[in-house]
């Protein structure tokens, strides 16, 4: 190990994580550059005003030899034979305080979210964030007494001394193939989060999310955590109605037992957690309703369904809320996803498909014949199509199952147009 005069770090990424990283070394006195293979990277004008003495290589990642680790942003996949690691890594050399980790390939934002207003409730002060939004390293020296954060794959490949108190795996169905070669790469990436961990909650109906730790357990009709008789329920003593809950569809009853889960063992009052459950009613961009219109047609924006199984959870969540059948709207960044099973199932159950962006013409390929499919070039046009198309009792589901990236800065910006044409124009 270098003393702390020898070592030279390299930031690699300019965005949200790089600029937290930043911050950190900053307050350490570290010496350090900073490369992003954008020539705008997000952060670059504060890190022009905060540090314009640190050096900054921007076009292409540029590693100089004279620095001894790497730190490398979620985003980016760097080659180096230096040590390299990420910004949790970093928050885990410092962190003293509880931490719970959450990780999934859908649901971790929201049980992330249900999880810190159960830690509220339940008289703590915690820190929420990672891959939710807040860089981990961001929330150090707040004076929090436990941390709750949502991890990504890419987060925790960067990671090896992280000891979370509770740590989950919610589920494991395929995203961002076009970074792992396989599912077992992807799979072998989730699982590193419960390296050192002191309780691990998993999914008994999902086998990729086990592991050999204490614990509990949550699932649809078995687990320590379970649904019965249209209730949540632990070891079979009803906890509360599934009427009861805020937020809609079996995959935030899902969510909802998961959270409950990591609660117990986290030491959270139960009766406060299940007031959280019954006052919280879903992140924006998650099957969030826009409005029904004028015809009775209703508006839904799942923006974040950013994948093959969100939008499948979103649908069958959604298929009995209204009286007449959906328009779904797909497309966008496949990240090469098997879309086979998706099309089946909105083949199914939805009267039309609208399609947009990059993944347009694999999709139209797939549901050809199966049910009517229109291409709209922007999110203007698959509004009009959407109204022209609907009937009384329809709705509108936008659920891509697909990344933004190809017209959009992210999935918020994506929400955030499909919400602004469908309120001006349905
Ligand atoms: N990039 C470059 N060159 C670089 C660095 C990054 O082109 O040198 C590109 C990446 O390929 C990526 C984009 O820039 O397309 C952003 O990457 P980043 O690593 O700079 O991202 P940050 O701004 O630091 O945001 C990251 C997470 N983003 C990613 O993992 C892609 C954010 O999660 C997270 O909220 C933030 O850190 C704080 O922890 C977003 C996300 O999309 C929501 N996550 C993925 C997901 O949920 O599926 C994993
Ligand atoms: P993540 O942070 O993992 O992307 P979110 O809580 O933001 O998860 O939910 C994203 C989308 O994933 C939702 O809009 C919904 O379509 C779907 N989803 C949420 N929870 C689950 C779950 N438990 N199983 C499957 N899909 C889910």
């Amino acid at each position: 190990m270098l003393n702390d005069h020898k070592r030279k770090y390299c930031v690699v990424g300019l965005g949200a994580t790089g600029w937290s990283v930043v911050n950190y070394l900053l307050k350490t006195n570290a010496d350090f550059v900073v490369t992003d293979s954008r020539t705008a990277p997000p952060k670059l004008a504060e890190f022009k005003s905060l540090c314009p003495h640190v050096p900054l290589y921007l076009g292409a990642i540029n590693i100089p030899a004279d620095c001894t680790e790497v730190v490398v942003s979620p985003g980016i996949v760097v080659e180096t034979t230096l040590p390299k690691y990420g910004d949790i890594e970093l928050f885990a050399s410092v962190v003293d305080k509880p931490v719970i980790g959450i990780t999934g390939s859908n649901g971790k934002s929201t049980v992330t979210t249900l999880l810190g207003d159960m830690a509220r409730a339940s008289g703590f002060n915690p820190g929420v964030g990672g891959n939710l939004g807040t860089p981990a390293l961001d929330l150090l020296d707040k004076g929090h007494d436990l941390y709750v954060l949502e991890l990504s794959s890419f987060q925790l490949e960067t990671t090896d001394n992280l000891s979370l108190k509770v740590a989950t795996i919610l589920n494991l169905s395929p995203d961002h193939l076009d970074r792992y070669t396989d599912m077992h790469e992807y799979a072998y990436a989730k699982q590193r989060i419960y390296k050192n961990a002191e309780f691990a909650v998993t999914n008994v109906d999902d086998v990729a999310t086990a592991v050999d730790k204490p614990g509990l357990s949550f699932g649809l009709s078995s687990g320590n955590y379970h649904l019965q008789d249209d209730c949540l329920t632990k070891n079979g003593q009803q906890l509360l109605a599934i009427k009861e809950l805020g937020i809609l569809g079996q995959h935030n009853q899902l969510n909802a037992l998961a959270a409950l889960a990591i609660g117990e063992l986290a030491g959270f009052s139960l009766p406060s957690m299940l007031q959280v459950l019954r006052d919280f009613n879903g992140l924006e961009h998650r099957c969030e309703k826009i409005m029904q219109d004028s015809r009775r047609v209703l508006w839904v924006n799942d923006s974040k369904g950013t994948n093959p199984g969100a939008t499948l959870a979103a649908l069958y969540g959604l298929v009995d809320n209204i009286s007449g059948k959906w328009v779904i709207v797909l497309g966008g960044e496949g990240k090469q996803a098997d879309f086979s099973e998706l099309c089946t199932s909105v083949a199914k159950h939805c009267k039309a498909a609208i399609l947009i962006g990059a993944e347009q013409q694999n999709l139209a390929k797939l549901l050809d014949n199966k049910i009517p499919c229109y291409r709209a070039k922007d999110l203007s046009s698959v509004v009009s199509i959407g109204r022209d198309i609907t009937q009384s009792g329809d709705g509108v589901l936008f659920s891509p199952a697909c990344a933004s990236f190809d017209m959009f800065d992210n999935y918020q910006q994506r929400g955030e147009v499909f919400k602004h044409h469908a309120r001006n124009y349905a």
